[in-house]
C-alpha cells in the first residue's frame, strides 16, 4: 500500500505508463497523486487524461496551469496557441465527462499534513488561507456558471493579497499563486516573467519556497511547474516537475516519490 505523487506529466503518456511500471503501480493496493499539467505539449494529452479519470478512487489530482488553460479554451473564451496540443480532446466523443472531470478537481490536496499543489504557496499565507481561497475558486468551478467564472480568471493582477480584495480578484490572485507562481515578495507579490532556476530572481524577488519568514516552513509542500529548479535542500520543498516534456536531451525525467519513505522514482522521457 503506497501513495506516489508524480509531476508534470504534460501529455507524455507513455513515459507515465513506464513509470507506473517501475514502480509496479498495482490499482488494488496504491494510490496515485497528479501535482497537476497533467496535459498539454506532450503528445497523448487525450490518453493521459482519459487514464487519471478511469483511475477513479486510485487517483487525485490537483490543477495545474495547463489543465485551466484547457478548461478556458473548452469552456471559456480562449482559442488554443500554436503551442497547445490539447486539440485531441477538444475533439473526443468524451470531451464533455473529460472536462466536466477536470471541473471537479481542487487547487490543493492536503494529504496527512503535507500539502499538494501545482506551482507554490504565497510566504505570507497560512494554511487555513490556502485551504480557504483554493475552496472559494474550486467552489465556483463546480458551479453551473464555471465558463462566467473561468473568463474573468484571466489575467496577471491583482498581483499582490489583500484581505479585502474583492471575490474574483481573490480567486485570481489565488489561481495565479496556487498554478503558476515561481518568484515573489515576502508579501506575496507576484512575478510572472522569469521562468528559469531559483538563482535567477529578478531584484526584490525570490523563489516563493526560500523568504525567510515564510509561515508554513515546517509543513511538508510538493509541487510541480518549475522544470528549471537545481536540486533543493529546503526542508520540507519537494519540486517534482523534472521537466518530462521537454525530452530526453535535456536530461527530462518524469519523477514519482513514494510518500511513506520520500523514496523518488524517475524514467527517462
Ligand atoms: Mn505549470
Amino acid at each position: 500500500m503506497s501513495d506516489y505523487l508524480i509531476g508534470d506529466i504534460q501529455g507524455c503518456f507513455d513515459s507515465l505508463q513506464k513509470l507506473l511500471k517501475k514502480v509496479a503501480f498495482s490499482s488494488d493496493k496504491d494510490q496515485l497523486f497528479f501535482l497537476g499539467d497533467v496535459v498539454n505539449r506532450g503528445n497523448k494529452s487525450l490518453e493521459t487524461l482519459r487514464f487519471i479519470k478511469d483511475l477513479s478512487e486510485n487517483a487525485q489530482m490537483v490543477l495545474g496551469n495547463h489543465d485551466f488553460h484547457l478548461l478556458a479554451c473548452a469552456l471559456g473564451d480562449k482559442t488554443p496557441s500554436n503551442q497547445d496540443t490539447f486539440s485531441d480532446i477538444l475533439n473526443a466523443k468524451d470531451k464533455v465527462a473529460l472536462i466536466d472531470f477536470l471541473l471537479q478537481q481542487p487547487l490543493v490536496i492536503e494529504h496527512k499534513n503535507a500539502l499538494l499543489l501545482h506551482a507554490g504557496v504565497p510566504p505570507n499565507w497560512d494554511k487555513n488561507t490556502l485551504l480557504s481561497q483554493s475552496f472559494t475558486v474550486e467552489k465556483h468551478l463546480k458551479k453551473s456558471d464555471a465558463e462566467g467564472f473561468i473568463n474573468q480568471m484571466y489575467g496577471n493582477s491583482p498581483h499582490t493579497w489583500h484581505l479585502d480584495l474583492e471575490e474574483m480578484e481573490a480567486c485570481r490572485y489565488t489561481i495565479n499563486a496556487c498554478m503558476r507562481m515561481r518568484f515573489c515578495r515576502a508579501d506575496g507579490t507576484l512575478e510572472f516573467e522569469h521562468k528559469m532556476g531559483e538563482n535567477t530572481a529578478p531584484i526584490g524577488f525570490k523563489a516563493w519556497f526560500l523568504h525567510e519568514h515564510r509561515i508554513l516552513t515546517n509543513t511538508d509542500i510538493f509541487f510541480g511547474h518549475w522544470s528549471t529548479l537545481s536540486a533543493i535542500n529546503t526542508p520540507h520543498i519537494y519540486p517534482m516537475d523534472h521537466g518530462c516534456v521537454w525530452g530526453q536531451a535535456l536530461g527530462a525525467q518524469l519523477s514519482a516519490i513514494r510518500f511513506e519513505d520520500r523514496q523518488v522514482f524517475s524514467v527517462g522521457c
